[in-house]
């Protein structure tokens, strides 16, 4: 998790994320889910090569991130913190509240062939990285 400055003043709040400041990568694409359904559960996949910063800008979400190894289960409810998620991990998402806006900042263009989104498939995958 990684903290984000807040600059408020009498007005409200402001936060920015730069490229190679907060975050260590150049941003290719940014995108957000919102309007989540009760219920739902979204991820059940990882990537080979994407790098991406999670921020929930609204609300609150529940994130499971897992390396293969070990699993994490991550509250994402504050505007301030980012998730970071580097490298070969497993992530799941849910119990979105209502009003939940998930912005993702991601250093790559959208490529359905950087997805694994079978379990199996993911594991095999961090066995080969390990040998
Ligand atoms: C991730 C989690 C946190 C596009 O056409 N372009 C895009 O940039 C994205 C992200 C998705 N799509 C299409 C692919 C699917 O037909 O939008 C549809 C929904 O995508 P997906 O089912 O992958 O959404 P989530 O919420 O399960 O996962 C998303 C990201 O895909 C993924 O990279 O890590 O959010």
């Amino acid at each position: 998790m990684v903290g984000l400055s807040p600059m408020g003043d009498d007005r409200g709040t402001l936060i920015a994320i730069e490229a190679g400041r907060q975050i260590p990568f150049d941003i290719q694409r940014v995108y957000y889910v919102f309007d989540t359904k009760t219920g739902v559960s979204r991820g059940f996949h990882a990537h080979h090569a994407l790098r991406q910063f999670l921020v929930a800008v609204s609300g609150s979400c529940t994130l499971a991130v897992d390396d293969g190894t070990s699993r994490d289960e991550l509250r994402l409810d504050n505007p301030a913190i980012g998730l970071r998620i580097d490298g070969l991990v497993w992530r799941e998402m849910r119990d979105f509240s209502s009003d939940c806006v998930l912005m993702v900042l991601a250093d790559r263009h959208y490529e359905e062939a950087d997805y694994i989104r079978d379990y199996d498939e993911f594991t095999a995958a961090v066995r080969k990285l390990a040998e």
